[in-house]
């Protein structure tokens, strides 16, 4: 088998030619990172030109990043491979036959997370394009979050299906994780170790060679291509779980009346050989398209490679057991505007809420899956008003902005009885409560701090009603005149 593969390899050389499928917060940094390597002859970004994306053709073809978070160096690194003409997007799908190797970055969401299907209908529409113009000895690596199993399983069907060609003999197929954070995507693919897994030990080698001009800090970490899936889907599965374990802290100090901050810092202050304690930040919930998918991607793996699963039928795992608290924070703020609201003499039936930060994440435009969103419709469903305020996420290109997104700060303020911040966006940090007391111009209002962005008794001293995620020690405070 691999001979085949081998001797084709050799023939065809270096890797010269690339092709990224998929130009988003991975595909669009990782394209012009190979395009800046050297001996890398020209990588093509393929996109769709379709109504919603078809847009990000002609900017990155001028140069520009469609990307609307501060992304340190995209822009600029954007403008130099255009520049030399090592980089130039089209939704031309045959030219994938021009090149050495081709990667799809493309998401994978969920259909249904109780029956844990997920909604391969973009990612099989980019494997076909790919097999329909796949040539011998070519590496195709799914950068994409996949359910283990998917590489070796799905994949390569489709792959083989469209091209008549056999995997590990005709072409190599890899899985090499993305593990880019938006607001640093250069970054994270230079400096982050790499897992490369390949179906088979000449895919993997072609992979490796593909990946390791690109790392200026990290190290490629060759394995097969499962254990490269359960990597990525394990990886973000404990940090999901690292951040209930905090958030379900943060509701014991509620209760119990004590800050959860110092107990956090007292936590983290154990250090030593062999002792650290990941402990990460609560908040008003998780969102994204990364933690709130990849606990299922891992349990469906286990469904579909485990055959002899030794855990009691039914139990449910830790793993969904953590998803379930995450889902529940919005819940929780919910929950705190309520209690809030009550000292103020308000119920959520007739006040207005103004909801502050639609982003999952701080000082980004990406709102996948912004926990902001199960808050606002159960706000809705109670009788309240909601206004929505975001400075990063854009109300005319975002897909995920919700009707009346709003960028003027002192509109969405204007009369309202609830003041609730769900992302940590620098604007929202220097808030001065009177300030905002005076453009809410109610009698009296309340804020709700879901990611402890703001300064308890600073609110409290102005009059308002102060509730926080994990401040037991104010969320009972006496009201001020
Ligand atoms: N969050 C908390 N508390 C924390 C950290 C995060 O509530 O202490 C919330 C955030 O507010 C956000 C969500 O969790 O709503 C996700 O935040 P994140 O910082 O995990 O951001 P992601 O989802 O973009 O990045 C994760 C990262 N995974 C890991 O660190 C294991 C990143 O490295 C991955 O590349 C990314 O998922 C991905 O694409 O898979």
């Amino acid at each position: 088998m691999t001979e085949n593969l081998a001797t084709l390899i050799n023939k065809r050389g270096p890797i010269r030619r690339i092709g990224v499928i998929g130009m988003g917060y991975v595909g669009i940094p990782a394209a012009a990172l190979f395009a800046d390597v050297p001996h890398f002859e020209h990588v093509y970004g393929f996109q769709r030109d379709s109504a919603s994306s078809g847009y990000k053709i002609n900017m990155l073809n001028r140069g520009e990043s469609p990307l609307k978070g501060e992304e340190p160096g995209l822009e600029e690194l954007l403008g130099k491979v255009v520049g030399a003409g090592k980089f130039s997007c089209t939704a031309d799908f045959s030219k994938i036959a021009e090149c050495d190797a081709v990667t799809l970055a493309i998401q994978t969401p969920f259909k249904d997370k109780k029956d844990l299907l997920p909604d391969f209908s973009p990612l099989i529409e980019g494997l076909r394009n790919v097999g329909r113009h796949l040539t011998p000895g070519m590496l195709v690596v799914l950068e994409s979050t996949i359910t283990p199993g998917t590489t070796a399983g799905m994949a390569r069907e489709i792959l083989e299906a469209e091209s008549g060609l056999v995997a590990g003999k005709d072409f190599c197929l890899a899985h090499a994780p993305e593990r880019v954070m938006v607001g640093r995507l250069l970054r994270n693919i230079r400096e982050h170790d790499r897992i490369v897994g390949g179906i088979d030990e000449v895919s993997t080698a072609r992979a490796v060679e593909l990946y390791s001009p690109v790392l200026t800090a990290g190290t490629v970490i060759p394995m097969t291509a499962t254990a490269a899936e359960v990597t990525k889907t394990a990886e973000n599965t404990f940090r999901d779980l690292q951040i209930a374990a905090i958030n379900q802290l943060a509701l014991y100090c509620e209760a119990m009346g004590i800050n959860v901050y110092d107990v956090r810092a007292g936590v983290a202050s154990l250090k030593g050989e062999g002792i650290t304690r990941a402990i990460l930040w609560p908040g008003a919930g998780v969102g994204g398209h990364c933690l709130t998918k990849d606990t299922y991607h891992l349990e469906r793996g286990v469904q579909v490679l485990g055959g002899d699963l030794d855990w009691p039928e039914g139990r449910e795992s830790l793993y969904t057991l953590a998803r379930g608290i995450n889902d529940f924070m919005p819940e929780h703020m919910l929950h705190l505007t309520e209690s809030a609201l009550a000292q103020v003499g308000k119920t959520l039936a007739g006040s207005k809420i103004a909801l502050l930060g639609w982003a999952f994440i701080n000082d980004s435009d990406d709102a996948r899956n912004t926990p902001a969103e199960p808050f606002r419709d159960a706000a809705l469903a109670a009788g309240a008003e909601v206004a929505v305020h975001d400075p990063w996420v854009d109300p005319a290109t975002s897909p995920d902005a919700p009707p009346g997104l709003s960028r003027d700060l002192a509109g969405v303020l204007a009369g309202a009885d609830a003041v609730a911040v769900f992302a940590g966006h620098k604007e929202y940090r220097g808030l001065v409560p009177a300030e905002v007391r005076r453009l809410c111009g109610c009698e009296r209002s309340a804020i709700v701090d879901g990611r402890n962005v703001v300064d308890p008794d600073a609110w409290i001293g102005a009059g308002f009603a102060y509730r926080g995620i994990g401040r037991g020690d104010k969320n009972r405070h006496a009201l001020r005149e």
